[in-house]
């Protein structure tokens, strides 16, 4: 309680953060979007891990603020990089799915901004699947139908299953960055890396791998035919100035 107490008190106060990762196209390495990302320097417990602000949030009604806070400022933001950015991904926890009749916030939020649905995508991770009622997956397909799209996040580390691929309305999906690790130490990751590309291709997602550290790494994606990059090699999480200049200096 202690800790949700200051976080309500820090988004208040206006010191939560959000910094932007920049995604790239493997066969090019042209910017293709840019990843919002939660970030929270607490006077008191100094920087502190989205996962662990999140996991704070959802114990209350607090999630809902939070994950509104995110992702109006996100498109406020968004709509300074136009015209070089083209789209915005935001991560939204199941939870906030669960208790908010979200097509009507996300709806409210584009008109206010101005930013086209097609440019807005929302991640999601794997726990959409134990977790979905028929609500949420009729709400995720009116997503899709506005013209947003869906990814599923560190694609392959919910021990899920992969049927779900097929009911859910997804556009992406994003491979865990532990799988690229695995693929670049041992020739049987390598060979499980493709079938994961593979599968998805045949179920027409697009792909973007997750944690791109090395030229090696990159260099196997291109030979992998993967659509979409992101890591620290290509670009690290900044704040949305260093975002602008960023942008600007690519085109
Ligand atoms: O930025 P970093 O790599 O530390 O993020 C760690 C995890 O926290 C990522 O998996 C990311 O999806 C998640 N995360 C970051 N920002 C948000 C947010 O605004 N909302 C939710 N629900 N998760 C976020
Ligand atoms: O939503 P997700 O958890 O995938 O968010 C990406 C998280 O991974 C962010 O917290 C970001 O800081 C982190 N990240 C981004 N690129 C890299 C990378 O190349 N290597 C590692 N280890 N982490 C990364
Ligand atoms: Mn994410
Ligand atoms: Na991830």
């Amino acid at each position: 309680a202690f800790i949700q107490n200051n976080l309500r008190r820090a988004m208040q106060t206006d010191q939560l953060r959000l910094y932007y990762q920049p995604q790239f196209s493997v066969a090019e390495q042209q910017l293709t979007g840019v990843e919002a990302l939660l970030r929270w320097n607490s006077k008191r417990f100094g920087w502190l891990s989205p996962e662990a602000i999140v996991a704070v949030a959802e114990q209350s009604d607090l999630i809902v603020h939070l994950s509104e806070w995110t992702l109006r400022q996100a498109l406020q933001d968004f709509s300074r990089l136009q015209p070089f950015v083209k789209r915005l991904s935001v991560n939204l926890s199941v939870s906030y799915l669960q208790q908010v009749p979200v097509v009507a916030v996300v709806q409210q939020y584009l008109a206010e901004s101005g930013i086209a649905p097609q440019c807005l995508d929302l991640e999601i991770t794997e726990t959409v699947v134990l977790e979905s009622s028929p609500p949420l997956l009729s709400a995720l397909q009116q997503l899709r139908q506005m013209g947003i799209s869906l990814s599923i996040d560190d694609f392959g580390t919910g021990y899920c299953g992969l049927s779900y691929l097929k009911k859910l309305p997804l556009s992406t999906v994003k491979i865990d960055r532990s799988f690229l690790h695995d693929a670049l130490n041992n020739a049987r990751y390598a060979l499980l890396y493709h079938d994961i590309l593979q599968l998805a291709r045949n179920l027409d997602l697009r792909i973007i791998a997750e944690g791109v550290e090395t030229q090696a790494q990159l260099k196997f994606l291109k030979l992998s035919h993967c659509h979409e990059a992101q890591g620290y090699l290509l670009a690290k999480p900044m704040p949305l100035a260093q975002l602008q200049s960023f942008t600007k200096a690519m085109h």
